[in-house]
């Protein structure tokens, strides 16, 4: 994290655990047409902080966008909670949880209530009123021009992502070989596609002295022209951003919760030139949510 950025991570923390709303701030938004208009945003005001006698726990891996829905969500809530970062290659862990491998986890230890899928555990913490104000975030907008971004993006957010996340040897999913071996054995680069990747009924998938070397060819290739479309792609999400505080109009939602989530993996990719309003987005969620961004870790 940039200095500034670690300032405001910690500012925000502190200011939002005060109980007096935070005054206002406008938003400079630049239209397509270059216009600028002003767009008065109320940031979302956190509850006191919530201390349950036996803490709720979140199994995850870091670089999961589901997993970071269900923290985000439990930061802007302000509830305590465990977090149990998975090995990639624990299968032991998830499948005596809920019988198979995946994440995010959520475990209620004073209800013993064990739960997967991000968007129903969100609704089951945002309905408790053990957990703080119920209903605090917003349902989904339904609107379709951010869905419809990421959805355009996603080849060449996995192209410049996936190789990052075994790269820097920092995820804590990552810590041993083996856990990064599993990764890159069922996670395809593009332009590959899952089945000639990992095999199928028909094929034995490729092996995995080949994926090792299309990992390293991907960390090792210049990403000047991938950035330079990122880049640009960027600038049309920002334009679409209703405020640094929320993406939709109305409130902090659950459009907030899928895309900070998503957009918090482009922090590990170096280089990156940011829109103003979209970087003070990035740095306001990461601060309320309190869940840390990359970019000090960036390759
Ligand atoms: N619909 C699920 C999706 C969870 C999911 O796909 N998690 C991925 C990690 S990003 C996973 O655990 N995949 C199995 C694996 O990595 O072995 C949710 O929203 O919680």
């Amino acid at each position: 994290m940039k200095v500034a950025a670690v300032l405001s991570f910690l500012v925000a923390a502190n200011v939002a655990s005060g109980f007096a709303p935070i005054a206002s701030k406008s938003s400079a938004v630049v239209s397509k047409l270059g216009m600028s208009t002003s767009t008065e945003a109320v940031p979302f005001v956190k509850g006191e902080r919530i201390i349950r006698p036996l803490l709720p726990k979140v199994y995850v891996y870091d670089h999961c966008p589901f997993c970071v829905r269900v923290r985000l969500a439990l930061g802007i809530k302000n509830v305590k909670h465990t977090l149990h970062f998975l090995a990639n290659d624990d299968l032991a862990t998830p499948t005596n949880l809920v019988g198979k491998k995946i994440a995010p986890i959520f475990e209620i230890p004073e209800d013993k209530l064990i739960m997967m899928e991000s968007l129903d555990i969100i609704a089951k913490v945002d309905s408790d009123p053990r957990f703080g104000t119920t209903n605090s975030i917003l349902p989904a907008s339904g609107r379709k021009d951010i869905k419809s971004w990421q959805k355009s993006i996603q080849t060449l957010l996995r192209t410049l992502q996936r190789p990052r996340y075994v790269a820097t040897g920092l995820l804590p999913e990552f810590q041993q070989l083996d856990s990064r071996h599993a990764f890159i054995k069922n996670h395809q680069l593009p332009p590959y596609e899952k089945p000639e990747w990992k095999g199928d009924a028909e094929n034995p998938g490729m092996d995995m002295d080949a994926k090792l070397k299309l990992y390293a060819e991907a960390m090792a290739s210049d990403p000047a022209p991938l950035l330079e479309d990122l880049n640009a792609r960027l600038v049309e999400l920002d334009d679409m951003l209703y405020s640094e505080h929320y993406c939709s109009e109305g409130g902090l939602s659950l459009d907030d919760i899928d895309l900070w989530a998503r957009l918090r993996s482009i922090t590990i990719i170096k280089g990156v030139q940011w829109p103003r309003k979209l970087r003070a987005y990035m740095d306001n969620l990461s601060a309320l949510g309190d869940v840390p961004l990359y970019d000090e870790m960036a390759l």
